[in-house]
C-alpha cells in the first residue's frame, strides 16, 4: 500500500490523498483500489502529447472513399438484390448479432434516464430501446433465427438500463439473448495534467468513448459468447438513431461478399457544414475525419459538377467481424485517444463538489471508426438519410426528439403513399397528424405493402401494430 501511495506521489498526483486523514477504512480501500487500476504513466504520455496532434492530411493526401452508391440503374438494383440474398443467408444461419453502444452520458439531451429509455415514437411514445427491440423481434421472426442483442452501457447508466428492460419485460425479447456489459472508464486530467477528485475517496472518470467497445466486447466475455453462438458479424449502431435499419441484409451482404473486416454506412452530407465525420481514403486506408478536423479547403472542396468532394458523412453504422475485433484486442492501445476540453466536476478546497460551467480539464475518448483504417478490407455503402438516420442528440432544435418524430412520420407516410394509401396532407405537403408503424407490423415498405388491405383509408393519428 505504502509503495503504491509513494508511486502516485512521485508521479505528481499526491493531491489525491488530500482527504486521506478523513476517510474510513472502506474509503481508503476504495481510493487505493481505483488508483491501482489507473495507468498513470500512460495518462502522463497522453497529456504530454496533447498538442502533438499529427497534422491533418492535406487536400492532396486525401481522396474520396470508394462508395457503393444508392442504386440508380437496373444493373445496380440487381447487385443490391444479390447482396441482400447473401445478408439474408447470414441472418438465417444465425451469424449476425445486434450491438448497440449506449454508454454515452446524453449530456446535450440533459435527461437523467438512459437515452434509450426516452419516450420517442410519434403515437404510442414508445421508448427508443423498444423500437430497437421490436426490430430485433421482427427480424428474428422473419429469418427464423434469434438475433442476440449486445448492449454496451457505462458505469452510470448500466443499472438503470438493465432495470428498464426488466421492468418492461425485455420488450418481448428472451433475456437469454440479451447481453449487457459496461464499457471502460478513463480518468480526466485538469489543465495542469493532474488527476481530479470528485469525492474525497474517488477520482473523476468518464466513459472511454464508443471505441472502448472494441475492448469491452472482449473483456466482458461478449466476444466469447458470440463465438459460442456461431456469430461472425457484429451489426454496430448507436442508441440514438431511431430510424436504424437494423441488421440491414444489403449492407451485411456487400460486407460479406467483399470479404471485408469492417464496413461503414454513409449518407450524402446535407451541406458542407453538417457536423458528421467524413469517410475518405488517406494513404490508401479508409479513414473517418471528424468534422472539426477538416480544413475549410477540404470541407468546401467541390467536384466539377458542383457537388461536395468529401460528402460521405459517417452515420456511425458498422459491420465488424468477430475475428477482426479479436485481432484488435491482441495488442494494447490499438486505437488512439482523442482529447477534448470539458467541464470536469471537482472538489472545492472545503471538500464540496463543484460542477463548473467552464471547461477546466481534459477528457480522453476512443472512437470506433478509427478501427476502419486497421481493417484489411472495408466496404462503404451509401443509404438514403430519410430512410435510415434520425439521431436524437439535443433536447430541442436540430437532431432532437421532435425532429426524430417528424422523420418517422414522414417515412411512414411515404411508405403508405407508395403502397397506395394516400395520407392527408396540407398544401405544403406536411402530414396532418401522427403516424406510427411498429416493426412488428411491418419492418419495411415491402412488408407494409404486402399487409395493407386494398383501398386502405388512412385516418390520423394512425398506429399500425402487431
Ligand atoms: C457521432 C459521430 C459523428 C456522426 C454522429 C451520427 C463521433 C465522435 N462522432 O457524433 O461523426 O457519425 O455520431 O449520429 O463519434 N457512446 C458510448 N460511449 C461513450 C461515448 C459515446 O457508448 O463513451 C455512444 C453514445 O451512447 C451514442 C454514440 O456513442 O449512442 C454517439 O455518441 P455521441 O452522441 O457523443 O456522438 P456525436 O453526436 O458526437
Amino acid at each position: 500500500m505504502q509503495r503504491l501511495i509513494q508511486a502516485v506521489i512521485n508521479a505528481g498526483h499526491g493531491h489525491v490523498f488530500q482527504w486521506w486523514h478523513t476517510l474510513d477504512d472502506a474509503g481508503k480501500q476504495s481510493l487505493l483500489q481505483q488508483i491501482s487500476l489507473i495507468d498513470i504513466a500512460y495518462l502522463s504520455d497522453l497529456y504530454r502529447s496533447r498538442r502533438e496532434k499529427a497534422p491533418a492530411p492535406s487536400l492532396q493526401e486525401i481522396t474520396p472513399a470508394a462508395v457503393i452508391g444508392l442504386p440508380k440503374s437496373e444493373e445496380e438494383s440487381v447487385l443490391h438484390l444479390g447482396a441482400r440474398r447473401i445478408g439474408e443467408k447470414a441472418l438465417q444461419a444465425g451469424e449476425v448479432a445486434a450491438f448497440v453502444v449506449a454508454g454515452g452520458q446524453a449530456t446535450r439531451l440533459g435527461v437523467d434516464v438512459p437515452k434509450g429509455a426516452m419516450e420517442i415514437t410519434p403515437v404510442k411514445r414508445k421508448p427508443i430501446f423498444q423500437t430497437h427491440a421490436e426490430k430485433i423481434l421482427a427480424l428474428s421472426k422473419r429469418h427464423g433465427r434469434s438475433i442476440p442483442f449486445y448492449i454496451m452501457t457505462s458505469e452510470s447508466n448500466d443499472r438503470p438500463t438493465r432495470e428498464f428492460f426488466e421492468k418492461n419485460r425485455n420488450f418481448g425479447l428472451d433475456p437469454a439473448n440479451i447481453f449487457y456489459f459496461c464499457q471502460g472508464m478513463m480518468p480526466a486530467l485538469d489543465f495542469e495534467g493532474k488527476l481530479v477528485l470528485d469525492a474525497k475517496d474517488h477520482i473523476f472518470t468518464s466513459p472511454n468513448g464508443h471505441g472502448g467497445s472494441i475492448f469491452a466486447l472482449q473483456r466482458s466475455g461478449a466476444l466469447d459468447d458470440m463465438k459460442r453462438r456461431g456469430i461472425k458479424y457484429i451489426f454496430y449502431f448507436q442508441v440514438d438513431n431511431v430510424l436504424i435499419n437494423l441488421a440491414d441484409p444489403v449492407f451485411l451482404g456487400y460486407h460479406i461478399e467483399a470479404g471485408a473486416e469492417m464496413s461503414a454506412k454513409v449518407t450524402a452530407k446535407r451541406d458542407a457544414e453538417e457536423k458528421v465525420g467524413v469517410i475518405c481514403q488517406v494513404n490508401g486506408k479508409t479513414t473517418v475525419i471528424e468534422y472539426s478536423d477538416l480544413s475549410d479547403e477540404q470541407r468546401y472542396a467541390k467536384n466539377p459538377d458542383g457537388s461536395l468532394r468529401f460528402s460521405a458523412g459517417s452515420i456511425a453504422i458498422h459491420v465488424l467481424n468477430v475475428d477482426f475485433v479479436e485481432r484488435l484486442n491482441l495488442k494494447e492501445n490499438t486505437l488512439p485517444f482523442h482529447i477534448a476540453e470539458k467541464a470536469i466536476p471537482h472538489l472545492s478546497s472545503e471538500g464540496k463538489l463543484v460542477k463548473p460551467r467552464k471547461k477546466n480539464g481534459l477528457k480522453f475518448e476512443m472512437f470506433v471508426f478509427d478501427a476502419l483504417s486497421l481493417a484489411e478490407k472495408t466496404v462503404v455503402m451509401e443509404v438514403d438519410r430519410n430512410e435510415e438516420f434520425a439521431p436524437v442528440k439535443n433536447a430541442e432544435g436540430e437532431d432532437s426528439p421532435q425532429t426524430a418524430r417528424d422523420l418517422m412520420v414522414r417515412l411512414y407516410a411515404k411508405w403508405l403513399n407508395d403502397a397506395g394509401a394516400p395520407v392527408p396532407r396540407d398544401k405544403q405537403g406536411n402530414v396532418l397528424g401522427a403516424i406510427e408503424i411498429s416493426p412488428l407490423f411491418a419492418l419495411d415498405f415491402e412488408e407494409l405493402r404486402s399487409k395493407l388491405p386494398l383501398s386502405y383509408e388512412v385516418r390520423l393519428p394512425l398506429y399500425l401494430g402487431p
